[in-house]
């Protein structure tokens, strides 16, 4: 069909159309024309020679095949790219812990829709959580990291000390054959998690397993190294003087026993970690793996063991990755659960682990309802990270059986339960602090920590909150501070502990988790008034319990004290809240509030030879009356919510993957955000 010479030559063939050509279109004429102008003509006169049917089909097999070219390229592209990225996270993870693949399975459940059953309960509409405005998403820090030198150093003497010893931790690392790498630095590879006979499911990994978490850590601020410091120095009393006990007292230069667990160094595990402090952190785990032994003929209480204890081996496991601290966690959740065989299942405050015996205290068979309800969020993990159901029901049976409880007054609970019939006792007192503060607490985190499931916690810690501003808010004259006061068989009294100052922060968690936006005003209240119980004395550092004036009187501040009330036990709360609301604000003003604080710390706790006290007067600047005890949550807490406070970085600690159980050790969320 497409020589004029042909067509000049003879008949056409009887499927060839016989065209005639113009001169300087024949070739045998015009010699070879291979121009693009003549073969696009040419193939449009040959298209429409095509019949109709024939053109169609021809259309038809291009549109296939480009539809079949477009498929194959995208997922060919999609093969590529995983090929790459995976190379890529195997051999940052092959370096990081020899032996660990990638293809471990995921550490927590696939996460599901957070507002799955919200439907249930219309009134509790939640938002969507706000983006904090400041930070910046940067790597995370859970891998141990000797903080850079490469920061902007001040002149102030601590922060160059500060800097001296970290020069010096930095040389040691060096020269630690032991270590495999710092993340791993205590991982032994072999080991690994033996569920107990009682096995339900398959035991979960350590969250710090999450290829997510494989990031260059943030270098640490001015501010943050002053907390190194501090907790520098604090070891180094506990270190020289109270070695593996429970805690030091700096003064005399000795210790304390309450259960011979080495309370202060298990409380401090994850705060060294967090802190980068390897070598600190390699020697503390050398005594929990040789020293550290329950079988014991010891009485503890279980509130206190599980939060400290069973708490801070989790977090440390969670965060190390070292399945030595499962191990003791295993030991310790199970010599605690004696606890619970009780004619209610209501578990008794105190046990023996080494004889397996539990029992109440020895006036009364009442516990009580800040502690019974206070150890959910350890013992719900043991389960999760063992696959034995059977800590997880002991713990949520108490939980569904408060929930049904009569003795509430919108939702407040009275601070006694008793162990036989289940019940609660001493009716019509309530207050958010001490008894019954971390009850309020575990409702929002238990909530939190389950994916946002368990509607009824979320219902209870919804009343409370109502019945805290029906029954206990007030305003104190003349700076019209909020504050949370007392409820005794109907009289209202001004008496705040400093342990209340929890509050702030559990409401603006709550709020940050899609509750009512009236929970972050009345955060930003109360964390300005806990910020005046010490801002308004004289020390600078706040009382154990203020009573706040309801009547302005001349010359008379918010803030009044009682003799008997007037130690600081070295507590967290204020800078654990601030912690929080500078998380979900960005306002600075909470980082300077703190930096205060820990500056007042230093100048009327810290003891030169090493460690921090308690004191027994803070409204004397001149003597503050040392009461030679350094408490472990001061490690444990107090130092950690500082240094988290100070940092830009949310993903150290990041709040939608972590919960702080109430002793600030970091659990993770089980559906995080
Ligand atoms: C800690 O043991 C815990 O924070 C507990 O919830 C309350 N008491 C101390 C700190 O003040």
């Amino acid at each position: 069909m497409y020589s004029g010479a042909a067509a000049a030559a003879g008949p056409p063939r009887r499927d060839f159309i016989s065209v005639t050509l113009g001169p300087e279109e024949a070739i045998g004429v015009g010699g070879y024309n291979n121009s693009k102008a003549w073969r696009r003509r040419s193939c449009w006169r040959k298209w429409k020679q095509l019949s109709r049917l024939q053109r169609s089909v021809i259309l038809f097999l291009f549109a296939f095949l480009a539809v079949c070219g477009v498929i194959s390229y995208t997922s060919m592209g999609e093969a590529w790219k995983s090929i790459t990225n995976k190379s890529l996270d195997e051999q940052r993870t092959e370096q990081e812990i020899p032996g660990l693949k990638l293809a471990n399975p995921a550490v927590l459940p696939a996460p599901q829709k957070a507002d799955a059953n919200h439907g249930d309960y219309p009134e509790l509409s939640l938002q969507k959580p706000p983006k904090p405005p400041h930070v910046r998403r940067g790597p995370s820090n859970l891998q141990i990291k000797a903080p850079r030198r490469d920061m902007r150093l001040k002149t102030r003497h601590d922060t160059i000390r500060a800097v001296e010893e970290l020069v010096e931790a930095d040389k040691v690392e060096k020269t630690e054959k032991s270590i495999i790498s710092w993340r791993g630095a205590v991982i032994e590879p072999d080991q690994s998690t033996e569920p107990p006979s009682s096995k339900i499911k398959e035991p979960e990994k350590p969250s710090s397993m999450e290829a997510e978490d494989q990031k260059e850590p943030v270098p640490v601020n001015e501010r943050q190294l002053a907390v190194i410091e501090a907790f520098r120095h604090a070891w180094k009393g506990y270190k020289e003087f109270a070695w593996g006990h429970d805690e030091l007292k700096p003064l005399s230069k000795s210790y304390s026993e309450w259960f011979g667990l080495g309370l202060t160094l298990i409380d401090a595990l994850d705060t060294m970690w967090i802190f980068g402090l390897k070598e600190e952190f390699e020697e503390a785990r050398k005594w929990v793996a040789n020293d550290l032994v329950f079988d014991k003929n010891v009485d503890v209480n279980l509130f206190e063991s599980t939060i400290r204890i069973l708490g801070g081996l989790l977090s440390t496991y969670h965060l190390s990755g070292d399945s030595l601290f499962l191990e003791k966690a295993k030991d310790i959740g199970n010599r605690l659960m004696p606890a619970f065989k009780t004619p209610s299942k209501i578990p008794y405050s105190d046990v023996n682990i080494g004889r397996g015996t539990a029992h109440p205290p020895r006036w009364t068979s009442d516990s009580t309802v800040a502690e019974v309800t206070s150890i959910q969020l350890e013992f719900r993990e043991l389960s999760r990270l063992t696959g034995d159901e059977k800590f997880k029901k002991a713990v949520d049976e108490v939980m569904k059986h408060v929930h049904t409880l009569s003795g509430k007054n919108d939702g407040l609970v009275p601070m006694f339960i008793n162990t036989n019939s289940g019940q609660f006792t001493h009716l019509g007192v309530y207050t958010l602090g001490a008894r019954a503060d971390s009850y309020y607490e575990y409702l929002l985190k238990q909530w939190i920590q389950g994916g946002k499931k368990e509607n009824e916690l979320l219902e209870d810690y919804m009343r409370a909150i109502e019945g805290v501003k029906k029954h206990l808010l007030q305003r104190s004259e003349p700076k019209k501070l909020t504050f949370v006061g007392e409820l005794a068989h109907g009289h209202f009294s001004a008496k705040m502990d400093h342990l209340v100052c929890f509050l702030p922060g559990t409401l603006a968690l709550g709020a940050h988790n899609g509750l009512a936006a009236d929970h972050m005003k009345l955060a930003e209240a109360l964390i300005e008034t806990c910020y005046q119980m010490y801002a308004q004395v004289e020390t600078g550092l706040s009382p154990e319990i203020v009573h706040f004036n309801l009547h302005a009187q001349k010359g008379h501040k918010d803030v009044e004290i009682k003799p008997a009330d007037r130690h600081n036990l070295l507590r967290p709360e204020t800078v654990e809240s601030l912690f929080y609301m500078y998380r979900f604000t960005g306002d600075k003003k909470y980082q300077d509030w703190g930096w205060e604080i820990l500056q007042n710390f230093n100048r009327y706790t810290r003891v030169p030879t090493g460690g921090y006290t308690s004191i027994n007067n803070v409204q004397n600047p001149s003597n503050p009356e040392p009461r030679d005890k350094m408490e472990s949550f001061f490690l444990g807490e107090t130092l950690k919510y500082m240094f988290l406070l100070f940092s830009d970085d949310i993903d150290l600690i990041n709040l939608d993957k972590y919960i702080f159980n109430t002793e600030a050790h970091p659990l993770p969320i089980w559906v995080p955000a």
